[in-house]
């Protein structure tokens, strides 16, 4: 009868932290001897990184711009019918863009902010209102 075979497991692969891509034993300058730098000569030795193995996305501010022509209204009704925001929300947005100048609507990942400015835009210039929404990288 045949057992199966126990493998050896690598303790450094076992022990790293989830994200962290551990350094390859091979790359343990202790293990050279000599004082390090066997391989390469005395006084170089190779530093490693450890890099983070998870992305963050990227995210993305959308923005709208003040005009002298746009309804207050209709900025109000933008920001409830594109970013999901109460009367209270809205209106609060809509005023500090007013006395402002810009504001903040949202934060998204790209293809989504993308699409609320085409979105804005496409409902603004239907309406013949100048309004102007724009994205920003955070
Ligand atoms: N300033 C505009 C007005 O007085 C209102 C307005 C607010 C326009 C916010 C655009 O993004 C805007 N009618």
């Amino acid at each position: 009868m045949r057992l199966p075979m126990t493998r050896p497991v690598d303790e450094a692969r076992r022990s790293a932290a989830p994200g962290v891509r551990e350094r390859l034993a091979g790359d343990d300058d202790r293990k050279r001897g000599g004082g390090g730098g066997s391989e390469r000569g005395p006084g170089t030795n190779v530093i490693t990184k450890t890099k983070p193995q998870t992305k963050r996305p990227n995210f993305y501010r959308v923005l709208i711009l003040n005009d002298d022509y746009t309804p207050m209204e209709f900025v109000v009704h933008v920001l409830e019918r594109f970013f999901n925001k109460d009367r209270e929300a809205a209106t609060r947005i809509m005023m500090h863009v007013h006395n402002h100048g810009i504001g903040e609507c949202g934060v998204y990942t790209y293809e989504v902010a993308e699409t609320k400015v085409t979105q804005v835009m496409d409902f603004a210039r239907k309406h013949q209102h100048p309004l102007q929404c724009v994205m920003e990288k955070k």
